[in-house]
């Protein structure tokens, strides 16, 4: 989109909060129209250059291209990206989500349309069932200082977001991964701090589960805090398996409808590692759909833990619900 590469150029000139609500605003528009279409042949071929490894395997970026994507994606489950994200990026982001949190747009704390120039939180009209009101959330009330935030409500981290994808060639390389366009949408583009709650998560789940077999999609999770193993900060556990099924949910002793029972998990370990990894603020890792995960609360945390996850689709597979997005 010609005016969407114009606002993005004149943005890194001149960032503002005005350029980036604009974009916010294109990115939602264009989204549809380049989502669906003919979907491309596709196979789950990858050269095995990780089959040797018992756990996940682990690269720099400089050696992220399709060929380790698909190898550790593919054939292991997942693939860890070590110093993915620069510190200054890490840090600007993570004050960024403080100040979306506390934000009284969020909160609901402003008038009923809420205030369109809070450069923290700034919900766009063309966000379905979104315009007014606080934020949505899960159950319970919204915390002023720990939660998730579509990062299209923060348009400006989501301009900062968007250069860092540029910068890192993920374009090129999901293009190349899905053999068609990569989309982002509203819903599945998260920044994220989760409070150190000690064990509480009972949230095993696969984000396939509501999809249809037909999805193609790749999640990029960055830690923005140190984190997992070892770390005062809830990780993110993963099973550490190739396999490409969906698991039942709602059994086994499962909290909730959507979770995959505790008692399946640890059946499932007995042939595939569960992982905590350690991850230092700027590490990233990229999953897909079938990766069975959950958020890696350890019983002796103390700090927070901040991250963005960013599920990217294969724009012919990009569900109309979720609101796919250009990036
Ligand atoms: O950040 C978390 O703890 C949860 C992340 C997650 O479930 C995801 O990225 O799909
Ligand atoms: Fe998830």
């Amino acid at each position: 989109m010609q005016n969407l590469s114009k606002l993005e150029a004149d943005y890194s000139v001149e960032p503002s909060f005005e350029v980036a609500r604009a974009m916010i605003d294109l990115r939602i528009s264009g989204g549809p129209i380049a989502a669906g279409g003919g979907a491309p042949t596709v196979t789950e071929e990858h050269d095995h250059r990780f089959d040797g490894l018992e756990h996940l395997p682990e690269i720099g970026l400089e050696h992220l291209d399709v060929g380790s994507l698909r190898a550790g994606i593919l054939g292991k489950g997942a693939l860890i990206v070590r110093n993915f994200m620069a510190d200054d990026t890490v840090k600007f982001l993570r004050e960024h989500i403080d100040n979306s949190l506390r934000s009284p747009n969020r909160l609901g704390q402003e008038c009923p349309d809420g205030d369109p120039h809070d450069p923290w939180f700034c919900r766009s009209p063309m966000i379905a069932g979104g315009a007014p009101g606080p934020a949505r959330v899960r159950g319970g009330d919204l915390s002023s200082t720990s939660g998730s935030l579509w990062t299209v409500d923060a348009p400006v981290a989501a301009a900062e977001l968007v250069a860092f994808y540029k910068q890192v060639g993920l374009h090129r390389l999901l293009q190349t991964y899905f053999r068609e366009q990569a989309l982002l949408s509203v819903r599945k583009w998260v920044l994220r701090c989760v409070p150190p709650i000690r064990g509480g998560n009972k949230g095993w789940h696969q984000d396939g589960r509501f999809m249809g077999a037909g999805i193609r999609k790749v999640n990029l999770w960055i830690a923005l805090t140190d984190c997992g193993k070892g770390m005062p900060a809830p990780g993110l556990e993963l099973v550490a398996d190739s396999r490409r099924v969906i698991h039942e949910t709602g059994t086994h002793g499962a909290f909730f409808d959507w979770t995959v029972g505790p008692d399946l998990v640890a059946k499932l370990s007995q042939e595939r590692p569960v992982v905590c990894p350690t991850f230092r603020a700027g590490d990233a890792i990229l999953f897909d759909h079938f990766s069975l995960h959950r958020t890696g609360e350890g019983p002796h945390d103390t700090e927070p833990r901040y991250a963005v996850e960013s599920w990217f689709f294969a724009a012919s597979t990009a569900p109309t619900k979720q609101q796919p997005l250009l990036f």
